[in-house]
């Protein structure tokens, strides 16, 4: 096979977590059937098989070449068993995948994918909503609302504000609710730090949220500041709904009680909220215009509509922990998924948003930036941008 003279790819194999994922690569004809069967198989509520497809489309990904033949992919970790690699063969040969044509068309599939897009509800919920109610669509759970009897307030606000969630958050209103947060923040207590983490900070131009990540100087100063927050925040009107949720970490709990559960679940203080955010007229996008849905309590029309809603999630982070939080909510999830099997199965020490744990030691690794955790982890450097797994 003819490869670049640069790609090495036993070097590429030896660890993946060093490999580089941009969100421009070589390969996006390829990339785009396997990140569909993602899609799918999580909408279907099949996470193996789901993750099996986001492994090979992140390979993918990192080549640094553009692929033209299936040999140049022979003895490349990370492409899974033979189904992979199938519908990479037949891509490159046909220019598409017949299987990914008739599940796109599925009803199955685009009643599920719709239903699970709502906010509070998950895959498992959609699955129920479709094969016992019949529900297809959002206008199908406004039609049962009363029967459906749905006790989490969370899809109620994600059924109302359908249009608004569902359209793509640009990064310059993703900068504007870190202003407003950040204005809130300075009014209540100084000397604090805030990050937007997330796909932004990967160097997406749009995001389904907003992850802000906040710190004070030393540890404890954090505490009690996100209620007060949430308190500002809603006396100006910026808050459509919230959730608070208390921080329970407990370094016996986090790190030595369940060692090698691969879990994306942190125990920080956070509030999953849905902001009103202010627009000004030439930020209400055109699609927003036409697609609207109403509930109950309905929007005000849109003429007087200058405020659109947008999921964000607020983190309150020790200081000690922070750069192991910003690791964390910069993911990707499959990144950093990648680096929490290394570091437990090559390292013996486990990795979290709260810190890297030696197990044989029994403690933890400090850490005060990102580049700090990259050298605990023995591995180099990884730019946010780099990250796109
Ligand atoms: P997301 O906001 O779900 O994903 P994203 O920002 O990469 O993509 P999008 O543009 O669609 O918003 O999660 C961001 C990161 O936060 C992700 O790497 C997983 C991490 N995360 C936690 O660490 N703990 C949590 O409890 C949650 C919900 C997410
Ligand atoms: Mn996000
Ligand atoms: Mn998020
Ligand atoms: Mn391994």
């Amino acid at each position: 096979a003819k490869l670049p003279k640069k790609f090495e790819k036993n070097r590429f194999n030896e660890n993946i977590c060093e490999r580089n994922a941009p969100l421009q690569h070589h390969n996006q004809v390829l990339v785009e059937p396997l990140l569909f069967l993602n899609e799918y198989w999580t909408v279907m509520g099949d996470e193996r098989r789901a993750l099996a497809y986001s492994k090979a489309a992140a390979t993918i990904k990192c080549l640094p070449f553009t692929v033209t033949t299936l040999t140049e992919l022979d003895d490349l970790k990370g492409l899974g068993s033979g189904h992979c690699l199938k519908v990479i063969q037949e891509t490159l040969e046909r220019g598409h995948c017949q299987e990914v044509i008739v599940k796109r068309d599925s009803m199955k599939f685009q009643s599920l994918k719709i239903l699970s897009s709502v906010y509070g509800i998950g895959p498992s919920l959609a699955l129920k909503l479709h094969s016992n109610h019949g529900v297809s669509s959002v206008q199908d759970i406004l039609k049962l609302w009363n029967q459906l009897a749905l006790a989490d307030e969370r899809i109620k606000v994600g059924v109302t504000y359908y249009a608004d969630l569902s359209t793509p958050v640009s990064c310059t209103l993703a900068k504007k609710i870190k202003g407003i947060v950040e204005y809130e923040l300075s009014i209540i207590k100084d000397d604090f730090r805030i990050e937007i983490a997330g796909g932004f900070r990967r160097g997406k131009k749009n995001g389904h949220d907003v992850d802000i990540l906040i710190t004070y100087t030393t540890d404890g100063e954090e505490k009690g500041i996100l209620s007060s927050l949430m308190k500002h925040l809603n006396h100006k009107g910026y808050i459509l709904h919230w959730r608070l949720e208390k921080s329970s970490f407990d370094e016996e709990a986090v790190f030595t009680r369940s060692p090698d559960q691969i879990s994306v679940m942190d125990h920080f203080e956070k509030s999953f909220c849905v902001f009103k955010c202010p627009l000004q007229g030439n930020e209400i996008p055109e699609t927003e215009r036409t697609i609207r849905i109403d509930v109950n309590e309905p929007f005000p029309s849109q003429e007087q509509r200058n405020w659109r809603a947008i999921r964000v999630d607020l983190i309150m982070v020790p200081k000690s922990q922070w750069a192991y939080a910003l690791l964390g909510w910069t993911g990707s999830k499959l990144f950093m998924r990648m680096l929490r099997h290394y570091s437990n199965a090559h390292l013996q020490k486990t990795l979290n948003s709260h810190g890297l744990w030696d197990k044989r030691e029994n403690k933890l690794i400090p850490a005060e930036s990102e580049e700090d955790v990259f050298k605990n982890l023995g591995l180099s450097y990884k730019d946010p941008s780099h990250r796109n797994f």
